[in-house]
Parts: C-alpha cells; sequence; structure tokens
C-alpha cells in the first residue's frame, strides 16, 4: 500500500527525525509538522509549524491528508499545562480535523506510561484497566479514549501504540523488556497504517524481547512481527546494573522511574 499524503506530527523530535526518511517509502508526499523548526523540506516532502492546541492550524493541516502518524506533544512527565496543551487540546484538534476532511486511518503514539503502574512481575494486555503512572500517562490514556470515540461514532480507524523504549539499544535493565528498535518501530507504524481492518486498535510497541510484561497478541493479529531482541544486549546491561534495589519504586513498577518523575510528584 502506498499513500498519497502521510502527516507526520512531531517532526522536529527524536522519533520524527528517526521515522521522516523511513515513511517517506510509503507515500508520494510527507507533510511534516511540529511547533519547532525542522529541517528543510526535500523532494516530496513539506514542512507546516503548528501548535497542535492551535485548532484553526490543525484544522489546515490535516487537509488533503490521507493518514496520519501522530507522534506529536509532550513525551515526558511535565507541568500540567503542557500536557493539556499538546495531548489532550492537541488531540481533540487533530481527531476533529481529522472528521472535517475524513481522513480515515491514524497511528498514534500512545505509551507504557498509561500501564505504568502495574508491577514488573505482572503480565497484562490491553484489556486490562489503564494505571497511568503519572499525568503524561494519564493523557496517553485520553489519547487512547479520543481514538476509540472517534471511530465508534466517525469510523475513523486508529492503532495506538503504547511504545515502550524506542532508540537504537536498550540502555538500562528495565529496557530488556521494554525495548523497541528503531525498525521494529518503523514496522510497527507501518503495520499501523496499511492492516486492512484495525478499528481502535491497541498494541505495546516492543521488540521481540525474551523478558516481556505484556501480551501483544493484538498487535501480532494486525500482522506485527518484530525482528529485533533486547536479548544481545543483556549482558552488557546486568554488568553495567549488576544490583537492583527490590525496594526501589522505579524497580517495582513497569514504567520505571515515571513513577516518580516530575513536576507532578514534586508539588510544583
Ligand atoms: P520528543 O519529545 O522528542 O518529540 C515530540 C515532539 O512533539 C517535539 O518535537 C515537540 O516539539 C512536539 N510537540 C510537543 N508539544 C507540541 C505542541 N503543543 N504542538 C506541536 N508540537 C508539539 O518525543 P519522542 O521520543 O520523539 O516521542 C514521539 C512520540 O512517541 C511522543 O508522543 C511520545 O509520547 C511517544 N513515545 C515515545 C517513546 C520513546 O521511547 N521515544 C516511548 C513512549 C511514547
Ligand atoms: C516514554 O513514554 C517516553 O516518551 C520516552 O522518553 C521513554 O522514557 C519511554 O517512555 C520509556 O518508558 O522508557
Amino acid at each position: 500500500i502506498r499513500f498519497g499524503r502521510i502527516l507526520l506530527t512531531g517532526a522536529a523530535g527524536y522519533l520524527g527525525r528517526e521515522m521522516r526518511p523511513r515513511l517517506k517509502a510509503y507515500c508520494d508526499q510527507l507533510r511534516l509538522s511540529d511547533r519547532e523548526p525542522m529541517a528543510p523540506a526535500t523532494e516530496g516532502e513539506e514542512t507546516i509549524v503548528a501548535d497542535l492546541a492551535d485548532r484553526a492550524a490543525v484544522l489546515a493541516l490535516l487537509e488533503g491528508v490521507d493518514a496520519v502518524v501522530h507522534l506529536g506533544g509532550v513525551s515526558t512527565e511535565q507541568t500540567w499545562e503542557a500536557i493539556l496543551d499538546g495531548n489532550i487540546v492537541g488531540m481533540v484538534n487533530l481527531y476533529e480535523a481529522a472528521r472535517r476532511h475524513g481522513v480515515r486511518r491514524i497511528v498514534f503514539a500512545s505509551s507504557n506510561h498509561v500501564t505504568g503502574f502495574y508491577r514488573q512481575d505482572e503480565v497484562i494486555s490491553p484489556r486490562d484497566p489503564v494505571r497511568p503512572d503519572g499525568f503524561y500517562g494519564l493523557s496517553k490514556a485520553f489519547g487512547e479514549n479520543l481514538a476509540q470515540l472517534y471511530w465508534d461514532r466517525h469510523g475513523i480507524e486508529t492503532v495506538s501504540i503504547r511504545i515502550g523504549s524506542s532508540l537504537p539499544a536498550p540502555t538500562t535493565r528495565r529496557m530488556l523488556a521494554t525495548w523497541l528498535s528503531l525498525d521494529d518501530t518503523e514496522r510497527l507504524i507501518v503495520t499501523g497504517l496499511t492492516a486492512p481492518v484495525v478499528r481502535h486498535t491497541v498494541v505495546y510497541g516492543m521488540s521481540d524481547n525474551a523478558t516481556s510484561w505484556w501480551d501483544n497478541t493484538s498487535a501480532r493479529h494486525l500482522g506485527y512481527r518484530p525482528q529485533d531482541r533486547s536479548e544481545v544486549f543483556r549482558h552488557q546491561l546486568e554488568a553495567a546494573q549488576p544490583v537492583l534495589d527490590r525496594d526501589d519504586p522505579a524497580v517495582v513498577h513497569q514504567g520505571g522511574k515515571f513513577v516518580q518523575d516530575g513536576p507532578f510528584f514534586r508539588g510544583e
């Protein structure tokens, strides 16, 4: 499947920059957007600076778009105001603009922090109740619920990917379970864009890791087959962090240090 125009939000961010060259292969035109400046457009690209909280700007952003890869928004525990703008108001603006322009498919970068307060000794699936580990995770849970609403009411399909840790290699022992390689990130996003019927499907964004807390049957059902494994990094990660404090909340919980992170918990 090749799309006419894909919109990639969050294009100035880490994953946006990584996915930009990869997504070009799947469309004639890649529309890139962020509120921060992006590298200049090359052939087959267009760049539009827009704040997701700006309803009119987002409405214009979705014009002529066939599918959206929505990476834009706050990606860590930050102030409530920043989260509200990027992840709550921004999501509503995006889906409302998608509805008005007849966009049929969105891949939404949700986060494992939607369920970050489950323990690392529990295996959960997207069917378990959400258990956010902060306002950030809570805002991603809102995003998933919004996607469900826009499927139920308006027939817009979404794959919500609860991304674990997407980076070139795992850097902590926790990431033995949460790692999602960049190649597998591309595979899962492309699966989300091209699977024939998805309705609103929630999946975890993880590679084929030996250690796993997430039943990812829903991703397999869509046709996602991860090719990378964190196991090849186990030896070096265990050597670097030989002892884990079993009473440390960041070791106990799936969300890791996010369970204590940010202004939310410091009461600032
Ligand atoms: P990032 O923080 O590097 O990129 C996010 C981008 O969104 C930034 O360029 C930022 O300028 C933009 N943005 C924030 N608020 C905005 C607003 N109000 N209007 C317009 N643009 C705004 O994050 P990263 O790592 O690239 O993640 C991309 C997405 O994937 C995020 O939604 C994040 O929550 C999600 N995710 C990423 C994970 C990872 O391991 N990298 C793990 C779980 C989720
Ligand atoms: C996230 O949601 C963050 O966006 C990312 O920076 C990582 O810290 C990741 O989760 C993680 O849990 O490792």
